[in-house]
This record gives C-alpha cells, sequence and structure tokens, in this order.
C-alpha cells in the first residue's frame, strides 16, 4: 500500500491532486487543516490518500494500521519514515465537518450533471461561467432558461454567439446612468463600503454634468470623519468651481438644500462604513428619510468577493437604493459579479467605473456591453 500526502488551497483540490496522481481509487483515510506557508497566513487542507495497487504487499487493514490502540492516525508520506500524529475526536469532528462540506459541494455539482441537455450542450459554458465569477446556483439557474430558450430557435437561423450574448443581456439589470431619474430627484446620494469610490465616482459624474452638460451642480459631504475625505471632494470641487457644503447635522443638511435650490443637480458624498456596520446604515436611513427626495445609488467594488457582494445587497438595501454602481472593473479580469447581483437583487446597474481617473473612467451601463464583457 502506497500512503501519500497531499495540500490543496481546499479539500476539493487536494482531491484533485490525489486523484491526478494515485488515480480514481485511491482512498482517503484522514483530512486535516493546516497552516498555509503563505505570508497571508490562512489554512490549507493535507488529505493522506492510501493506494493498494503499488505495492505486492497485501492491502492492510485500515482499522489496525491507520489507528493504533491510543487513537492516533499513522502517517507514511514519500516512504519516508512514519510519524505518528495525535488524533482526537475533535480531529475526528472537524474531518466529519470537511466531509459533510465536500459531499455538499459535489451534490451541487451533479445537480447540474443530472440535467441531460444542460450536461451535453452547456457543460463547457457552465465552467466557463463559474470561472468567470458568476455563482454556481446562478449558473445553474441561467443556464436551464438557456435550455428553454434556445428550444424556440430553428436551427437555421440560430447564431449561438448572438445568442449568448443576447441572453445573458437580458438577465442583467440595468438602467442607462441615471438621466431618468432627473425629473423625479435632484439630489443624488451615493452608498456603500469604505474605498469602494464614492468620493471619486461623484467626481467624475459632477464633472460630466457641469462641465459636459452645463448643469448647475452643487456638492454636499456628509463624510466628515476624515479630515482628508473632506479634502479630497474639496480639491475636485475647487478644480470645477462647484459649491461644497460639509454637513455634521440634519439643521446643517437642511440649510444646504435650501441653498442649492437653485442648483440642477446635488450629489451627497457620505463616509464609508462596513456593510457589518448596522448601526452607520440605520443612522444614514433616519438622516435620509426625512428627506424623501433623495435618490440613492449603492456602490459596490467588482474586486469584492461574491459572498460579500451578497452582504453588502443586503446590508444597504434597508437603504432602498435605486441603483447599483459598479466601481473598478479595470481591477478585475472575471466580470460574473454582473450576474450575481442581477440575480440577488432587482436593483439596476446604472454606471460602471474602469479606472482612477477623473472624469473619464465611468461609462454607463447598457446590457450587450455588459453582457460581452462577461464573456471576454
Ligand atoms: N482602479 C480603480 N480605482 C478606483 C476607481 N474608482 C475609485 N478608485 C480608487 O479607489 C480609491 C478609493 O476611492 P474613493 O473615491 O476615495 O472611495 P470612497 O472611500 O468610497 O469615497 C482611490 O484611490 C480611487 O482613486 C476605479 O474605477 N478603478
Ligand atoms: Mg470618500
Amino acid at each position: 500500500m502506497k500512503i501519500k500526502r497531499f495540500v490543496g488551497r481546499n479539500m476539493k483540490e487536494a482531491i484533485q491532486k490525489a486523484k491526478q496522481e494515485l488515480g480514481p481509487d485511491a482512498l482517503i483515510i484522514s483530512t486535516r487543516k493546516i497552516k498555509s506557508p503563505s505570508v497571508f497566513g490562512g489554512t490549507q487542507t493535507e488529505i493522506t490518500v492510501a493506494q493498494d495497487s503499488l505495492t505486492e504487499s497485501p492491502p492492510p487493514n485500515l482499522e489496525e494500521n491507520c489507528l493504533t490502540k491510543n487513537n492516533n492516525i499513522y502517517h507514511q508520506a514519500d516512504n519516508k519514515p512514519s510519524e505518528i500524529t495525535s488524533y482526537s475526536t475533535t480531529d475526528m469532528k472537524k474531518d466529519i465537518i470537511f466531509i459533510k462540506q465536500l459531499l455538499f459541494e459535489l451534490i451541487q455539482e451533479k445537480e447540474f450533471l443530472f440535467i441531460p441537455q444542460l450536461k451535453k450542450d452547456f457543460f463547457k459554458l457552465y465552467l466557463y461561467l463559474i470561472e468567470k465569477g458568476v455563482d454556481e446556483a446562478v449558473a445553474i439557474k441561467l443556464l436551464k432558461t438557456l435550455v428553454e430558450e434556445k428550444s424556440k430557435f430553428s436551427k437555421i437561423t440560430f447564431n449561438p454567439e448572438n445568442f449568448l450574448i443576447d441572453f445573458l443581456g437580458n438577465n442583467i439589470k440595468i438602467t442607462n446612468g441615471i438621466e431618468r431619474y432627473l425629473n423625479k430627484y435632484k439630489i443624488f446620494a451615493l452608498i456603500g463600503p469604505t474605498g469602494v469610490g464614492k468620493t471619486t465616482t461623484i467626481a467624475k459624474l459632477a464633472a460630466r454634468y457641469s462641465i459636459e452638460s452645463g448643469a448647475k451642480v452643487g456638492l454636499i459631504t456628509l463624510d466628515t470623519y476624515r479630515i482628508a475625505a473632506v479634502e479630497q471632494l474639496k480639491i475636485y470641487a475647487g478644480i470645477m468651481g462647484l459649491d461644497l457644503e460639509i454637513i455634521h447635522t440634519h439643521d446643517e443638511w437642511e440649510n444646504a438644500i435650501k441653498k442649492f435650490c437653485n442648483m440642477d443637480i446635488i450629489f451627497v458624498d457620505t463616509a464609508g462604513h462596513s456593510q457589518k456596520n448596522e448601526e452607520y446604515i440605520f443612522n444614514l436611513k433616519t438622516f435620509f428619510r426625512n428627506s424623501k427626495s433623495v435618490h440613492i445609488s449603492l456602490l459596490i467594488s467588482a474586486t469584492s468577493d461574491k459572498n460579500n457582494i451578497r452582504d453588502i445587497i443586503n446590508s444597504f438595501g434597508i437603504l432602498l437604493p435605486e441603483n447599483i454602481i459598479f466601481t473598478k472593473i479595470d481591477e478585475v479580469c472575471n466580470l460574473g459579479s454582473i450576474l450575481n447581483i442581477s440575480h440577488w437583487s432587482n436593483i439596476p446597474i446604472s454606471y460602471l467605473t474602469n479606472g482612477q481617473n477623473v472624469p473619464d473612467d465611468i461609462i454607463e451601463a447598457e446590457k450587450t456591453e455588459l453582457a460581452k464583457m462577461i464573456l471576454l
């Protein structure tokens, strides 16, 4: 019997490595988490695998050979001398949790494989979407719809590429910029986590409306927690020759709105906070509640991982944002999150920002373009 250890970022990767080297019949005899050698820390998964076809000796009894009487597990890697590692009940519980997780992941994949039509026609596309950051459940749901819609087309007129772009485009919720809200609102507030690009995006939008469209634009900032944050917007306001009001209280807010009554558009910058800071989000909600005329855009960075994106949508959702501005798309290769966002919320994407340059690096959301970006 050959016993070998394999290390991966997670259980799945470790198993893949084992299968690659020892084939599908290799038997996992233990798993454990180990410290990652990466400078960023974290953990890796190590599995110990046995394969009996590589040796003439008869296959050992797993219980006898792997577990000693005092419940230790026997590791023999690369034919080096064996070592005895303590294997406690806690370790065993951890292993069971791991195995449950693994089974769960496998079942999720299987759901896809059990839909024959999907497996046959769209398996590659499924894998591609996953690689692009589309959530597995979202990808499966999309592809199920895709199968139905594809069947409506005749073979002669069917163009797979255009079909796919149209299909994905129709699954993305967008609104082109904020134009269509201008007859309803005058005050546009940007909210979202710290560092997502709120102030920079305000500068881009303010420039677009004041310089390009000649509109009268006023700026308000509620972000008075950090001096640097106020200074940042002051600099932009100075360059563009725009009035800026710095607000600490609700009275100051009322006065600023009165002062800006002749403005065509007012952009409001807010302090960034984690989506986990419920108190802050609640306070912001109370602040804006008295100002029903405020249009709210939620900023989400393309660099956030998909679980974070889901959290951000849920937590900031209580402020009832009407748009999402998807920032920093220049920093990622995978834009599958756009499909996740459209699946997890009804809020349309209005803009995407693609760089630090003010005012150039901002584009209005457009379905076909977004679909192409995702598929690139
Ligand atoms: N790469 C990239 N950086 C951006 C983008 N938008 C903003 N940033 C940068 O992200 C950082 C934080 O932006 P800021 O506007 O201060 O974020 P805020 O905390 O949400 O107001 C700054 O360094 C910006 O230049 C973008 O679209 N792409
Ligand atoms: Mg800011």
